[in-house]
């Protein structure tokens, strides 16, 4: 391509970071992500909530199904419904149904069956995975794939996106979680898959001093 005549000094355009200084940079971003129990009262806007919840609905799905729906919840009386119903779970699960060994592997993070943060944060994420597509005008409903996949994919981009924001999170699955579908008043085709309580870390948050597996450890290249 010819170029044209220039009397003004030029210097190359470089469009965007090397793909190994924008990689390095995100690892130092997302790293700090940390799984919180202690949340401050201070509100988040629903604005951010909804801006987060966009962007995990951009998420790859299974034939484009995009079998998720995010339920947001700041209301304090559901709130408190959905804390007493995990409450009740919980105490089954440290009570009785986990076995010795989970316990004990959980024992370094220091959870009980007391979930006061369900309360405290000012958001409360659930998120539910589509077993069928949504009714159609003549009520007829779809098939959806790779349900489990799309959804984890999505709630690890809500994740990031919260993150981003500067919002902390827990991944929460109090289990059975049906209570949440009552609760919430769902229909028949939606499940629930993962509860993310959202705002911003207490004062203090103290989080676990946990330690994450070395690279070498993670990946294997061939
Ligand atoms: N759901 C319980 C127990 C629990 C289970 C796992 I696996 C964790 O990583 C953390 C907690 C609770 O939330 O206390």
């Amino acid at each position: 391509m010819a170029l044209p005549p220039r009397t003004e000094p030029h210097v190359a355009f470089i469009p965007k970071q090397p793909p190994e200084v924008a990689a390095q940079e995100f690892y130092e971003i997302i790293r700090r992500r940390r799984s919180v129990r202690m949340f401050a009262e201070r509100p988040v806007s629903e604005e951010t909530i909804r801006w987060c919840l966009a962007a995990a609905g951009t998420a790859p799905s299974g034939a484009n199904k995009q079998p998720w729906r995010f339920v947001a919840v700041s209301d304090p009386a559901l709130k408190r419904q959905i804390r007493e119903g995990a409450e009740a779970e919980e105490r089954e699960f440290y009570e009785r149904r986990a076995t010795p060994e989970w316990l004990a592997d959980l024992a370094p993070l220091g959870t009980d069956a007391n979930k006061e943060f369900l309360e405290i944060a000012p958001w409360l994420i659930v998120v539910f995975k589509l077993m069928k597509t949504d009714p159609d005008p003549t009520g007829e409903q779809g098939q959806v794939y790779y349900v489990n996949e799309s959804v984890g994919i999505a709630c690890g981009m809500l994740l990031c996106a919260l993150h981003h924001a500067g919002l902390v999170t827990l991944t929460h699955t109090p289990s059975p979680m049906k209570f949440l579908a009552e609760i919430l008043g769902r229909p028949e085709h939606e499940r629930p898959y993962l509860l993310i309580p959202v705002g911003y870390p207490g004062e203090p948050c103290l989080v676990p001093a946990i330690t994450r597996k070395p690279m070498s450890e993670i990946m294997e290249f061939r």
